[in-house]
């Protein structure tokens, strides 16, 4: 059964919520690293492309159940913080919103009765909680480390290991790219 109009729209601006996400994301690695911290950078940059699977999933999942993704203008993020701790708040506050909009995509699926696209919301559901967690546990760790510039510099470090998850690829790949 094709995907209802409502459902897909309101997925549609999900899909630039997404892509919000993953530009204020590059936007605050452009600002970490100006800010001589390329672990922080790095992690930011994971985190945008990590945004920009997201999307993708969304827009898989649109094509999969015969709609269209339909792309929007993308509004420019901040460029500038004043501090690293307020850089995280407004990490923290963004995915609080996002969650926001994931858990009213799930309330329009019930109401549609539209059970594929609310199976599909769940890994969002999930994964929202740990986009919370993280973003709230380093915004805990930068408050402590406020005057500590040796500790900053080793949590920046640590923050240049960072990876994309492997869990994020597979959501790329949802649509393989040879049939
Ligand atoms: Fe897509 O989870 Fe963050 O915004």
């Amino acid at each position: 059964m094709a995907i209802k109009k409502e459902m897909q729209d309101a997925i549609n601006d999900q899909i630039n919520a997404e892509m919000f996400s993953a530009y204020l994301y590059l936007s605050m690695a452009s600002w970490f690293e100006d800010e001589d911290l390329p672990g922080f950078g790095n992690w930011m940059r994971c985190q945008y492309m990590e945004e920009t699977m997201h999307a993708m999933k969304f827009f898989n999942f649109l094509n999969e159940r015969g709609g269209r993704a339909v792309l929007k203008a993308i509004e420019g993020p901040d460029t500038s913080w004043k501090s690293y701790d307020e850089a995280f708040a407004a990490v923290v506050k963004h995915e609080e919103y996002i969650s926001e909009r994931i858990n009213k995509l799930v309330t329009l699926a019930r109401k549609l009765e539209d059970y594929a696209t609310e199976s599909f919301l769940l890994w969002y559901v999930d994964e929202q909680v740990e986009e919370e967690d993280t973003s709230n546990t380093i915004l805990v760790k930068l408050k402590r480390l406020k005057d500590d510039q040796n500790g900053l510099l080793r949590y920046d470090e640590e923050m240049s290991a960072r990876v994309l998850s492997a869990l994020a690829v597979p959501t790329i790949l949802d649509q393989p790219v040879v049939a």
